[in-house]
């Protein structure tokens, strides 16, 4: 439309006053980032040492067997291998994209171990180690990032919800699950096979948004029946957890109003030993938990980023000290016949071979079904677009 403005219309801006230099503060550099807290007083909950030995904690016991820590072995040498296997192919361009986990296996593999059928996981974006612990097929979870889904897994099927890119928006999410959770009466009735909880994964960084703050006071307020629990990486992309926070990030909790607690991440024992405890709070009606796993990753943020721009080499190398299979592989390496770990290694050499085969079988979807699954019933202009879209497509042939 053309508006033609007439003098007078309008009444001429008075001319603004010039801005106030910036007072010199404003524009000064940020104050020095402080050291990292040193280990080991800061390592948090620990039953397994770097060197493999068992310690204790008077305030958790392993609740693994000899069994258990097997399946633990091998569920994270498999992630390792998957992982791995998507960066590969995302360097051969057959994944848009890959979220690396190297480094936070034991964090994952030991926190997903503790979940049971009742309750449900909401992951943030790099929960690959979690998704396929609970027995996601690895293949649903490099559908998105192969870009043939906007989905990965069936969410219902496995208690799961999928990934969220939109940085702790999944916490609202898990407070809003645990709530209804409460009004359906399925937490606190003292019935194992009816109680439930809710495990919502988030970063270190991601505990600086408002998102995950207001759940911290809507879970306490409400009593909602889920275990927050933050890996903290040490990095938010090339921004270290130091940066967002000057106190320990299980610390926070205290402000909320509910317990939090600081777990060695690279120690799946403790992972499991401390999620087990915090899930089994939930359930029984006493409200959240933050769990703070304190671990590292040990590869870049995506395959988009090179953090050897950011990522000191001497820190890299402290933590490839802690790596969590090594430790469990020290532990294990005791009283298991050495045979076992090769056949573990070529178990997983053969579920990456099947995920390269079931990635590049994936073809692309139809144009057009972008449109489905929008809304539960299409609307008139989703119709009208949709119509429009095709016909165009229709005019290339
Ligand atoms: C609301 C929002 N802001 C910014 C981003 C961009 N972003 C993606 S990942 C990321 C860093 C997240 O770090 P952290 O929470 O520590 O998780 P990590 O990637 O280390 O697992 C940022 C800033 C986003 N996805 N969502
Ligand atoms: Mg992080």
């Amino acid at each position: 439309m053309n508006v033609v403005r007439g003098p007078g219309l309008i009444a001429e801006r008075p001319a603004r006053p010039a801005r106030p230099p910036e007072p010199a503060a404003a524009v000064a550099a940020p104050p020095a980032v402080p050291p990292p807290p040193q280990e080991p007083a800061d390592s948090g909950v620990r039953l397994l040492a770097p060197d493999g030995t068992r310690v204790t904690d008077p305030r958790f016991a392993v609740l693994a067997d000899h069994d258990l820590c097997r399946e633990f072995y091998s569920s994270m040498v498999l992630a390792r291998r998957l992982d791995e296997e998507a960066t590969a192919l995302q360097r051969q361009g057959e994944l848009v994209l890959w979220i690396p986990l190297r480094g936070q296996e034991a964090a994952q593999v030991g926190s997903a171990a503790a979940v049971r059928p009742r309750d449900f996981i909401f992951p943030s974006y790099r929960e690959h180690a979690v998704a396929w612990h609970r027995g996601v097929p690895a293949a649903e979870v490099i559908r998105l990032l192969r870009g043939v889904s906007h989905d990965g897994w069936d969410t219902a099927e496995h208690n799961m919800a999928n990934y969220t890119i939109v940085l702790a928006s999944q916490t609202l999410h898990a407070v809003g699950y645990g709530m209804g959770m409460v009004l359906d009466g399925t937490v606190g009735s003292g019935d194992p096979d009816r109680d439930g909880a809710v495990l919502v994964y988030l970063g270190d960084g991601a505990m600086s948004q408002g998102d995950a703050n207001e759940a911290f006071v809507w879970a306490a307020s409400f009593g909602a029946p889920v275990v927050f629990l933050c890996q903290n990486n040490q990095w938010a992309i090339s921004t270290p957890t130091r940066r967002q926070s000057t106190m320990q990030l299980a610390r926070r909790a205290d402000g909320f109003g509910f317990p939090g607690v600081r777990v060695d991440g690279n120690d799946v024992l403790a992972m499991h030993a401390v999620t087990t405890w915090a899930l089994e709070h939930a359930r029984g009606g006493g409200g959240p938990v933050l769990i703070e796993a304190n671990t590292y990753r040990m590869a870049p943020h995506t395959t988009s980023d090179d953090a050897t721009r950011y990522q000191p080499a001497e820190e890299l190398a402290v933590w490839r000290a802690r790596d969590p299979i090594e430790r469990l592989r020290l532990l294990l390496a005791a009283d298991v016949a050495a045979g076992w770990f090769d056949e573990v290694r070529e178990h997983a050499d053969d579920a990456a071979a099947d995920l390269r085969r079931a990635c590049l079988a994936m073809d692309p979807p139809a144009p057009v079904t972008m449109f489905d699954n929008v809304y539960a019933d299409e609307t008139a202009d989703q119709r009208a677009q949709r119509e429009w879209f095709t016909a165009y497509r229709d005019s290339f042939l």
